[in-house]
C-alpha cells in the first residue's frame, strides 16, 4: 500500500511513519509513505500557503493553489487512482471498521490542514472523504494522519508478528480487550488471576471473554448495545455482572 500525505510538516509525518511496527512495514516493502509539502508548490516570492479569511475573523485559511499543485504531484507519483481524505474535526468519526476498510486499498492520499483549515472550494473539488479521529481539536491534521497511518500500517499483511496478531485487537470483534498480566506471578501490587496460570486453556479463553464483555459493559455500554451476543456471551456477561455486585 502507498500513502501520500500533503503536509506543511513532511519530516513530522515521515518520522512518525518510520517508527515501530509501521516503520518495519515500510522496511519490509508492505507500505510506502511519502510526504508532499504544499510550500514547495507556492509560486509567490514569500512562498505563501495561507491567507486571511474572507468575512474576517481570527486565524488563517490554507490557499487553494499550493495544495492543489501538491495534490496533482502526489497523484502523478503512482498510476493507481487514490481517494483523497481530509482530516478534520468536521469529518466522520474514524472506527476500527473504517480502518480495516482503508487497509484493503492500494493507495490513499491524506490531506493535512493547519490554521483554521482549508479553503472549502478545494475540499469540494479534491477531497473524497472527510475523517475525524475524535471529538477534539489539534493544531494541525498531521497527528490525525499519523494515527490513521499507524492504524492502517499495522493491518498490512505481514506487518505484525504472530504474537501481535490483529485478530486479538480490541474492537476487532466490537469489544474492548481483556486485562493482561506477566511475571512475576506474586507482586506487592497483587497476584495474577489464578486461572491464567492454571494451564486450563478453555478456562483461560472463557475468563478473557468474560473480562472483555464485562469491561465493555462497564466502560463502553454503547459498544455493547450495538452487538447481538450469543448464548455463551450472555451467560459470561451475567456472571461478570453478578461478580461485580459483590
Ligand atoms: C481542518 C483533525 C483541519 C479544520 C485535524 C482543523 C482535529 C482533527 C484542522 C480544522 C485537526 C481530528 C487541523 N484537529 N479530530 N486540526 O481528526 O478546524
Amino acid at each position: 500500500m502507498r500513502i501520500d500525505v500533503i503536509t506543511l510538516f513532511p519530516e513530522f509525518v515521515e518520522t512518525c511513519a518510520g517508527i515501530g511496527v509501521v516503520g518495519r512495514a515500510q522496511e519490509r516493502g508492505l507500505l510506502q509513505v511519502q510526504a508532499w509539502n504544499p510550500r514547495d508548490y507556492a509560486t509567490d516570492a514569500y512562498r505563501r500557503v495561507d491567507e486571511r479569511p474572507f468575512g474576517g475573523g481570527p486565524g488563517m485559511v490554507m490557499l487553494i493553489d499550493p495544495l492543489r499543485d501538491a495534490l496533482v504531484a502526489a497523484r502523478a507519483a503512482a498510476t493507481e487512482p487514490a481517494k483523497t481524505i481530509y482530516l478534520s474535526p468536521q469529518g466522520t468519526r474514524l472506527t476500527q471498521e473504517k480502518v480495516a476498510e482503508f487497509a484493503q486499498r492500494d493507495r490513499m492520499i491524506l490531506l493535512c490542514g493547519r490554521y483554521e483549515g482549508v479553503d472549502e472550494r478545494l475540499l469540494e473539488h479534491e477531497a473524497d472523504e472527510e475523517i475525524s479521529i475524535g471529538d477534539y481539536v489539534l493544531s494541525g491534521g498531521e497527528l490525525a494522519a499519523a494515527v490513521l497511518i499507524d492504524a492502517i500500517g499495522r493491518l498490512q499483511e505481514g506487518a505484525l508478528n504472530d504474537a501481535q496478531s490483529a485478530q486479538q485487537d480490541s474492537f476487532s470483534d466490537g469489544l474492548l480487550d481483556c486485562p493482561h498480566y506477566t511475571r512475576p506471578e506474586q507482586h506487592a501490587l497483587g497476584p495474577v488471576p489464578t486461572v491464567l496460570t492454571s494451564g486450563d486453556h478453555a478456562a483461560i479463553r472463557r475468563w478473557r471473554r468474560k473480562q472483555a464483555l464485562g469491561r465493555t459493559w462497564l466502560r463502553r455500554p454503547e459498544l455493547l448495545a450495538q452487538l447481538k451476543l450469543g448464548k455463551e456471551d450472555e451467560k459470561l456477561l451475567i456472571e461478570f455482572q453478578q461478580d461485580t455486585k459483590i
